[in-house]
């Protein structure tokens, strides 16, 4: 009668699937009779690899949250859903020439196989899909939200185009000039397209940013990528000695007007209009050379810091504004036409690109800031001074003469204060197959309609070959005139949209649907919406800090305009779960050995039959480092209880840790002996300790199972899953020991592990004579007093010098305090990503981590 997961766990998924524990209620009367709590994880993309370590570590995060919540008295909302659009299904469904929906079924059929299996306690019964019509019919529906506000609108743009795939590709996948999938090479090209007017949300989408309870990292890219910059636009008059474009006038965006009396010359993008028309009949030609091969590159490969300047003269002036000098005009790629107005003035002295051109081009350069310590002509002075050289700015500080030179421009009707965001408008469509159609019609004399809400969903129709057409349209003008043209209400009649939206759109709102996900009405009901949102806490990985939690806080912002929900944010608090690597060991070749087949002898590893060590590292999880961990074979060996446990006591939630074997081994040690403070192995009878007596029959243990509710709760609730745990092994050590233990003691332990050896628990639970299901429960409370006693406090010292301090129970092992100490906020910052090479542990007194 070992402890046999194997035999255990199947049984307490199918009672809880019979008794249908973890439906959560629809009706509004029962809700709101409870507070209640949305716990989300980010939906997963059912690939065909299936579901890897990472998943499985957020997903049960998770799942403790949501199962303690439950038996804190909440409504707790936690649904499972797939994300199931997208390019991997589409690309299959080309090689197996089969459709991309039987590719998407049989992956979401394994993945939610292998999700059941962990034994997590989603509401199955709100389980959804993307790529579902009754489900994209409501993103189509948005979509014409979103033009009813002017919010979407066709037009032509230079957008990255991918001809390995056929597709245009949002700048936010697009990384050093490749597909970030799949590294296939992306180039520009200008082409009609469907554009979202992110934009318009860019203050806000920064404001609201504030009060939400997020990592400081993610808000700091978001803000990064929204990309504010305070400044002034000034306007420039050509003097083109009478030639073309003689007399016109081009506006610069700048963050820095103080410096107007340093700029010695003008540049303007290459694709900027006056570009051409300016140039003087000497510089003609080569302006024009100079244009057609700057607009080859990549802005990524304009920008480059490290790469030498390049531009050319285009023999016009433009007159400075305040002084009435004649500045020379250049080109130069180092300007974008995609930021700011696409020209600038340039100030050698204090901007280092402008300083570095100016070199290379033996341009003027003038100090107008003072405070640098080199020669202006050897270094650009970019930090803080006094105006110098600066007519009536001089002796202003920076920010003064900010302010004074955008009021002068302001009333000689020169210029303006000006903000500027980084952020772009969002590319919208895609010449892809399996993503959701526009609602749109485009009528033969070129006017773009929206289709009626009652004409949705319009369904992805079938056709007979997932590519682009010969004449490069995109896929879905294969399908057949009868799903092509469409005759309106009113009788006009047009051809259908035949780009896709992109994967993006279906995450954009998916938490919304999840309230009410058979609602044939409406999206959701507003009142379930006013129930439940804002999610309480989204989990998932870093990966989306700009792309998916960008679009969706721009989606949730729109529907609020629209008095469609009823908070300006969708997720108030976000946890990003670290990465788990894996352990690599590769030979002197190069060649990857699998874990499975290496030897390790005295403390180095070997492939068979060769004598020479291997190399190990520790480095992300990935196919060809033969690397990965498959959660269902570990679940096979030891059960889930001991994956889930494992996941969350390898380290922090959000730390980057390694998988080690042996870790697994010792939670499954460790669940064995919880299973033998209940079970006596030998005969499957209730263990000899078990006495039916009241719980302070025994004080020392009662004691420790109080201070074990508290720790657990409070770590729970902190999402200190690792300490939480740590805990839960001192008291097993202590019940282990006792030789009676009151059967009430261990009937309050099952509680307390429940939300995390979900069935274990269950098990032990009905053995002890619980009544119904443990995860039903009330959570234990906990007796202050008791709680109080017999706390010592253990010092944390790294490299023998203090840098925290917990309190525990009297006299818990090594082991708990060795764990709880490296699990302290000051071990975490002082011992950082390397692995101690001792730990001294003073019992009831000190840990000392030497590194
Ligand atoms: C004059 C100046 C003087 C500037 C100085 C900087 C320092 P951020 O902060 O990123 O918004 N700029 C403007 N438009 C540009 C474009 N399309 N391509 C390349 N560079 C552009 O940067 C704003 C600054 O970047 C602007 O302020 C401009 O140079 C340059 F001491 O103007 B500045």
């Amino acid at each position: 009668m070992r402890y046999d997961p194997s035999e255990i766990e199947p049984r307490w998924q199918r009672s809880w699937d019979e008794q249908d524990a973890f439906r959560t209620p629809h009706d509004l009367a029962t809700l709101r009779r409870k507070p209640k709590f949305y716990v989300l994880d980010m939906f997963p993309y059912p690939s065909g690899a299936g579901l890897h370590v990472g998943h499985a570590e957020g997903y049960t995060a998770t799942d403790v949250v949501a199962r303690h919540k439950r038996m804190t008295g909440h409504h707790v909302l936690h649904p499972m859903g797939w994300d199931a659009f997208g390019l991997p299904a589409e690309r299959a469904a080309m090689r197996e020439n089969i459709h991309p929906a039987i590719i998407t079924e049989r992956n979401v059929d394994n993945f939610r196989r292998q999700i059941r299996r962990l034994g997590f306690s989603y509401d199955w019964k709100r389980e959804l899909s993307t790529s579902d019509p009754a489900y994209y019919r409501w993103t189509q529906w948005i979509f014409l939200q979103l033009m009813e506000r002017d919010l979407a609108y066709l037009a032509e743009v230079p957008v990255n185009w991918c001809p390995a795939l056929g597709t245009v590709l949002a700048n936010e996948e697009v990384k050093d000039g490749k597909y970030v999938e799949t590294g296939d090479p992306v180039e520009r090209r200008d082409m009609r397209q469907w554009m979202l007017k992110i934009t318009a949300y860019a203050e806000r989408l920064l404001d609201d940013l504030d009060d939400l309870d997020w990592p400081d990292s993610v808000k700091e890219m978001q803000r990064n990528w929204i990309g504010k910059s305070v400044g002034a636009e000034i306007d420039f008059v050509v003097d083109a000695d009478g030639r073309a474009g003689d007399g016109e006038s081009f506006t610069v965006f700048t963050t820095r007007p103080d410096t107007l009396f340093g700029a010695t010359y003008c540049v303007l993008a290459p694709e900027h209009p006056l570009a051409l028309r300016i140039a003087s009949d000497d510089q003609r030609a080569a302006v024009t050379a100079y244009v057609e091969e700057a607009t080859q590159k990549t802005d990524l490969a304009r920008t480059d810091l490290a790469k030498s300047k390049t531009g050319v003269d285009t023999g016009a002036s433009a007159i400075h504004p305040v002084t009435g000098a004649r500045l020379p005009i250049w080109v130069a790629d180092y300007v974008l036409m995609t930021y700011g107005t696409g020209a600038i003035m340039a100030v050698p002295g204090h901007d280092t690109r402008d300083h570095e051109f100016a070199r290379a081009f033996e341009l003027p350069i003038v100090e107008v800031i003072s405070g640098g310590a080199q020669p202006i002509e050897d270094e650009a002075w970019t930090g803080e001074g006094h105006a110098v050289n600066s007519d009536f700015l001089d002796g202003m500080a920076v920010d003064g003469a900010k302010q004074a030179m955008t009021a002068w421009l302001e009333e000689h009707s020169a210029g303006r204060a000006r903000v500027q965001y980084k952020l772009r408008d969002w590319l919208f469509s895609r010449q892809r197959y399996w993503g959701e159609p526009f609602p749109i019609v485009h009528l033969d004399d070129g006017t773009v309609v929206p289709l009626p809400a009652d004409a949705l969903p319009v369904a992805l129709p079938p056709i007979d070959a997932y590519k682009p057409t010969p004449d490069g349209r995109p896929p879905l003008a294969r399908a057949g005139d009868d799903w092509l043209m469409v005759e309106l209400p009113d009788g006009r009649r047009g051809v259908r949209e035949t780009n896709t939206m992109p994967q993006w759109a279906g995450s954009c709102w998916y938490y919304l649907r999840f309230l009410d996900p058979l609602n044939a009405e409406q999206a959701f009901d507003p009142e379930l919406e006013k129930y439940w949102l804002p999610i309480d806490l989204y989990v998932g990985g870093v990966e989306h800090a700009v792309l998916h939690l960008l679009y969706a806080r721009f989606w949730h912002k729109v529907l609020y305009d629209c008095g469609v929900v009823s908070t300006k944010e969708p997720f108030q608090r976000l946890f990003n779960q670290g990465m788990i690597l894996g352990s690599s060991y590769r030979d002197l070749d190069g060649k990857y050995h699998h874990p499975s087949t290496v030897e390790e002898r005295d403390g180095a590893f070997f492939a068979p039959g060769d004598d020479r060590p291997l190399d190990v590292q520790i480095e992300r999880m990935g196919k060809s480092k033969l690397n990965g961990v498959d959660p269902m074979d570990v679940i096979a060996e030891v059960g889930a209880d001991t994956v889930r446990l494992y996941e969350l006591f390898m380290g922090p939630l959000e730390q980057t840790k390694p998988w080690q074997t042996e870790g697994v081994e010792g939670i499954f040690k460790f669940l064995g002996r919880v299973w033998r403070t209940v079970v006596d192995e030998r005969t499957g009878e209730a263990a000899a300790h078990l006495v039916d007596e009241p719980a302070d029959s025994a004080p020392e243990l009662n004691k420790l199972l109080h201070q074990t509710i508290r720790k657990v709760g409070d770590d729970t609730e902190g999402l200190r899953f690792n300490t939480a745990i740590s805990q839960m092994m001192i008291f097993t050590n202590a019940v282990t020991q006792a030789d009676r233990v009151p059967r009430s003691l261990l009937l309050d332990f099952c509680k307390l592990l429940s939300p995390y050896a979900a069935h274990l628990a269950e098990e032990l639970w009905s053995r002890l004579g619980g009544d119904g299901l443990v995860c039903q429960q009330d959570w234990p409370s906990y007796d202050e007093e008791l709680v109080a006693e017999d706390l010592v406090t253990i010092v944390v010292q790294v490299n023998g010098k203090r840098r925290d301090e917990f309190e525990v129970a009297r006299g818990a092992d090594r082991e708990a305090l060795q764990e709880l100490a490296l699990a302290t906020e000051g071990a975490r910052r002082f011992v950082g990503d390397s692995t101690p090479r001792k730990v001294i542990v003073v019992p009831d007194r000190l840990v000392n981590v030497v590194v």
